[in-house]
């Protein structure tokens, strides 16, 4: 199989197929830093003031980080330090994973969706299903040896961290704790490990275009040295600099959708950098398939109408991976 993956490639300038119209580049010198990102303490005596500071985020920014939130520097650490050698083993290893077919529950890729889009983005990615872990586990890589039991010990502590801010969020919504979830039914978990190599010419291309995220919740661990990550607010993008064990969290499509637009799924993207590769490590929670996604009532009975209109989740999803990246909000289509 030809070598499709970037990682394996010494580069002096970038492939044509990544450079982005003039248009559509990443402007780096208009990009501001952001450092009023919400913060938020989960350790916090006060719950109250945690499901009220993430409600203000959610409405604000769409996009919060966590500290103190259950899962620890050891498990964090190692789950970078594994991907890190993943990603780092021999071109011929990590080629035995390769695929560009979206709907394989684990595969090596690069881009976003190869099959479909026109310019490339500077990526390589390990996507994993993970939930339930004995069913996806053996379908993980088995090299480096210790990959298996450091990512399926991370992934149960993730999880438990995304059900908890899912009852915080639907809290903050005036809603009874468990709400959220039980719309969302017994959730998926997939995970995102992206690798970004260094980039001669980081100005024409991107490591992943501007998106929002398909599914109810992601839980987002950065490479602590290298920062890449902006989020669009108020029409500028803010960059986002990486806090000391922090996670990144952002409202997904299905929680703008189930807050009948009151919480933003907010457009992101990923920049690149000539100096160093960058690492992050994305966890999705993805509602099942079969959960019908529609606004409680409690928040359209005040005379309030519905935004969007009833759907699966499956039906989302296929939508979703049926187009390109930065096409647009894929919401906008399940419009009433
Ligand atoms: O690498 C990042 O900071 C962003 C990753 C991301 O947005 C994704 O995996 O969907």
């Amino acid at each position: 199989m030809a070598v499709k993956v970037i990682s394996a490639g010494q580069f002096s300038s970038i492939p044509v197929s990544y450079i982005r119209p003039e248009s559509d580049r990443p402007k780096l010198f208009e990009v501001a830093d952001c450092n009023n990102i919400p913060v938020i303490d989960l350790g916090c005596k006060d719950r109250s003031l945690i499901v009220r500071q993430i409600g203000d985020a959610c409405r604000e920014y769409g996009f919060f980080q966590v500290i103190n939130h259950g899962v620890s520097k050891a498990a964090t650490d190692k789950i970078l330090g594994v991907a890190h050698e993943f990603f780092g083993l021999p071109v011929e290893e990590k080629m035995k994973l390769y695929s560009d077919d979206p709907s394989r529950t684990t595969r090596l890729s690069t881009s976003f969706n190869v099959r479909k889009e026109t310019v490339n983005n500077w990526r390589d990615y390990l996507r994993l299903h993970c939930y339930p872990l004995d069913k996806y586990v053996p379908e993980w890589p088995s090299t480096p040896s210790s990959f298996k039991d450091i990512v399926s010990n991370y992934c149960m502590k993730v999880r438990q961290l995304g059900f908890r801010l899912q009852e915080d969020i639907s809290e903050s919504l005036g809603l009874e704790k468990d709400c959220l979830k039980n719309i969302l039914g017994e959730q998926g978990q997939h995970m995102a490990m992206n690798y970004y190599p260094a980039c001669p010419q980081p100005e024409l291309t991107y490591g992943l275009p501007a998106h929002t995220d398909p599914n109810s919740l992601t839980i987002l661990l950065q490479d602590l040295q290298v920062a890449g990550l902006q989020v669009l607010k108020d029409g500028r993008w803010l960059a986002i600099k990486p806090h000391p064990n922090a996670f990144v969290i952002n409202i997904g499509d299905q929680i703008q959708a189930l807050s009948n637009g009151k919480y933003k799924s907010v457009w992101h993207r990923a920049v690149v950098n000539a100096d160093k590769p960058r690492l992050s490590v994305a966890s999705f929670l993805c509602p099942s398939d079969a959960a019908s996604i529609s606004a409680p009532k409690a928040l359209t009975d005040r005379g309030e109408r519905s935004i969007y209109r009833d759907f699966t989740y499956a039906e989302y999803y296929k939508k979703f991976w049926s187009g390109n990246l930065d096409e647009g909000h894929c919401l906008e289509l399940f419009k009433n």
